[in-house]
């Protein structure tokens, strides 16, 4: 397995979509391999702008994704793209077409890498693959590597982990919901697009919400960033320019101090939760319902109270003594 993994991490590295691609699909099955080979790949990451595209369903995040690779590729730069599946099975025709859009802006590309990923059981085990794709197209050497998802519930803060510069995608006409969204900006925008400019109503919405400075505060340095509120088309291709502007200019500006490995730091520390999360979920499951024959289950409360002590007493005392010799 080792010399495989080897192997697989030199093919990665050198681009190759064929290995990457078949890594990912191990990834998302959950394998024990592919940790190996992503253990290799680490020393390969961290070159990579990490955008984030969030916002309501439909509210253009594929259109916009196609019209930003267009945007990175014309200025040289290497794109990957991670496209995160809602997971409302109504909107498996819907994913279809959005591969299909973002496939249309990539034909024929070397240097567009995309793939999407199925949003398949809990929260935590999205956060885990996800974030292993970031990494993957990462060490593939990828510029750019920009993750689409649907921003309803978990999904939309789970993005603000791994991307240096999320946009947040809103829509003109959405009334209450545009309201409800600004919950959204406050907490992990750091660019707003309010697509579909062409629309007439779109003007109302950029003035609404620029009527309220929102502000990400660097948690490094006594500085802040005013987010900006621009008004876009991915329909007629209006904005696109700024908006990559834009995000570039947030990469830069968290870049201006530790911000950048605050953020690096966040990440890596969120992903450790997922992954610790994911694992422990799986071996939880494996527990039956004869496991305490004792009657402990009688109280489960008590019975898990005592569960995690016991592993958190375990853990305790490795590190108290297990250190060294480990
Ligand atoms: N008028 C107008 N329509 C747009 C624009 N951008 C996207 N659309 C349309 O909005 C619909 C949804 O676009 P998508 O790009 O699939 O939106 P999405 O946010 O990726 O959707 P989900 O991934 O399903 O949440 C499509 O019918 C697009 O053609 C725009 O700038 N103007
Ligand atoms: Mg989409």
């Amino acid at each position: 397995m080792t010399s495989t993994a080897v192997h697989t991490t030199e093919l990665v590295v050198g681009g190759s979509v064929r290995h990457a691609s078949r890594l990912i699909t191990e990834i998302e099955n959950g394998s024990p391999a592919a940790r190996e080979v992503l253990a290799r790949l680490l020393p390969h990451c961290g070159s990579a702008q990490r955008v984030g595209i969030t916002g309501p369903p439909g509210a253009g995040k594929s259109s916009l994704t196609a019209s930003l690779i267009k945007e990175i590729r014309a200025q040289g730069r290497t794109v990957g793209v991670i496209a995160v599946d809602p997971s409302s099975p109504f909107s498996q025709g819907a994913l279809l077409g959005d591969r299909d859009r973002m496939l249309e802006a990539a034909s024929g590309d070397a240097d567009v890498f995309i793939r999407s990923l199925a949003a398949r059981g809990a929260a935590g085990g999205l956060a885990v693959a996800v974030n292993d794709v970031v990494d993957v197209m990462d060490a593939m050497g990828k510029d750019v590597v920009i993750v689409e998802t649907v921003g309803v519930g978990q999904g939309e803060l789970e993005i603000a982990k791994i991307a240096h510069t999320v946009v947040l995608v809103l829509v003109p006409g959405y009334g209450d919901a545009l309201q409800a969204m600004k919950a959204g900006v406050t907490e992990i925008a750091d660019v707003v697009a309010v697509n579909k400019g062409d629309l007439p109503e779109a003007a109302g919405a950029v003035e609404d919400l620029r009527s309220q400075d929102y502000v990400r505060r660097d948690p490094t340095a006594d500085r802040t960033w005013v987010v900006p509120v621009l008004k876009v088309s991915a329909l007629r291709r209006e904005g696109i320019r700024e908006l990559a502007g834009l995000v570039d200019d947030h990469y830069r500006f968290t870049g201006d101090s530790a911000w950048r490995s605050e953020i690096e730091r966040n990440r890596r520390h969120a992903q450790f939760l997922s992954s610790v999360t994911e694992r422990l979920r799986a071996e939880l499951a494996a527990i039956p319902p004869d496991a305490f024959d004792d009657g402990r289950f009688s109280d489960p409360h008590l019975a898990a109270d005592e569960f995690v002590t016991d592993i958190v007493r375990a853990r305790a005392h490795l590190r108290a003594g297990g250190l060294a010799t480990n």
